[in-house]
């Protein structure tokens, strides 16, 4: 399998980041991506591959211009108004409650700020998501990964894996958050379903609801998404991922949501898991996306779900025994020493081959 990755995520560099107010090691860092480089170049069955560059269309094509232009600015802003910090996150966020009452279209007439702070809050989700100088050129990078990965596919691949930093599942068409800043998988499914005319579905396995994926298609039944996350009850994004959420209008029975119990195991995941493809499976359409986080890993120091690399091997192969073309695109995980196997057991399994020796 082809293997796409780009040095320019190193520029995303936080070493800090917010939780609950107080300053924590950072969780979403370089490492992370080159703990996988590192274990999918030893394997020796993986072929390494740069991304090109699509520009800034196919982003457009699914984000609203001001996220662009803001995640593009932030850095620069940030400085020229003196915030005199290593790195930025939100002050104030504009939080429904604030506007209960007010019209619709007073609400969306409400201007963006000019102060940092709020402009970052307006853009933003949460506080944990730190943006830093190299940010925007990352997360551009990370989508030529995630395109080039489609490309790769496209023409002719059965699969190929993008190596995507900073992830994208959280990023809402107008809102960064949860790590993520231009929602990789999105922009991928988009890209694919203008350029087939096909139908595309999003797998997403990593531990967090992908609310991002989730809000840009939920009107949409082109494009079907089904997740499996940590019920949200008890973790992030916290207000969506349960299972109601169905989808509205024509997207209406096309957005599926597996919620997990505490420290679900691998038998307990790898069931829903089938639920989910049987379900993609009943829709036409040749590709699927998949969101892959590895923070479902029993040993993740955010995650609370259960998962072995023997699983990973095991999801792997059910996902590719769905028998379509797969664009797979990583998204968390956060067990930096634990990376690169399971990313190499989940590979090797949709690749067909047997879980690799453990050194
Ligand atoms: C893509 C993805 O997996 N995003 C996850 C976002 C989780 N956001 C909340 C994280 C709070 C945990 N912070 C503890 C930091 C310790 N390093
Ligand atoms: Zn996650």
């Amino acid at each position: 399998m082809k293997v796409v990755h780009s040095d320019r995520h190193r520029g995303h560099a936080p070493t800090v980041e917010t939780y609950l107010g107080v300053p924590v090691p950072a969780c979403e860092v370089p490492a992370r991506a080159e703990a996988i480089l590192a274990a999918l170049g030893g394997d020796g069955g993986f072929e390494l591959v740069g991304p090109a560059e699509h520009g800034l269309d196919p982003i457009l094509a699914v984000h609203d211009p001001g996220l662009v232009r803001f995640v593009e600015e932030a850095w620069a802003e940030a400085e020229r108004q003196g915030i005199g910090r290593d790195f930025l996150v939100a002050d104030t966020y504009p939080t429904r409650a604030m506007f209960q009452g007010m019209s619709d279209g007073l609400v969306a007439a409400r201007p963006e700020p000019r102060a940092i702070g709020g402009r970052t809050g307006w853009w933003g989700l949460d506080s944990s998501n730190p943006i830093v100088a190299g940010t925007a050129d990352a997360a551009r990078s990370s989508v030529d990964v995630a395109l080039t990965a489609a490309d790769l596919v496209l023409g002719g691949e059965t699969a190929a894996y993008g190596l995507c930093r900073p992830p994208g599942h959280h990023a809402a068409a107008a809102m960064a958050g949860g790590y993520c800043f231009f929602n990789n998988a999105a922009i991928a499914a988009q890209a694919i379903t203008e350029r087939t005319g096909e139908r595309v579905a999003i797998l997403d396995v990593d531990v967090h609801h992908g609310n991002g994926t989730q809000q840009i298609f939920w009107r949409r039944g082109d494009v079907r998404y089904a997740s499996l996350h940590a019920d949200p009850i008890r973790l992030y994004p916290f207000f969506l991922g349960h299972g109601d959420e169905v989808g509205e209008g024509p997207g209406r029975g096309h957005n599926r949501n597996l919620p997990q119990p505490l420290r679900a195991d691998d038998a307990t995941y790898l069931a829903d898991l089938d639920r989910a493809l049987d379900w993609i499976a009943e829709a036409p359409g040749s590709v699927v996306v998949v969101s892959l986080g590895f923070d479902t890993f029993e040993h993740d120091p955010i995650g609370d779900l259960g998962l072995t690399t023997a699983g990973y091997h095991e999801m792997g192969r059910r996902v590719a025994a769905l028998g379509r073309r797969l664009v797979i695109l990583q998204e968390g995980g956060y067990h930096v020493g634990a990376l690169g196997e399971n990313a190499r057991a989940w590979l090797r399994g949709a690749e067909g081959r047997p879980p690799a020796a453990l050194a």
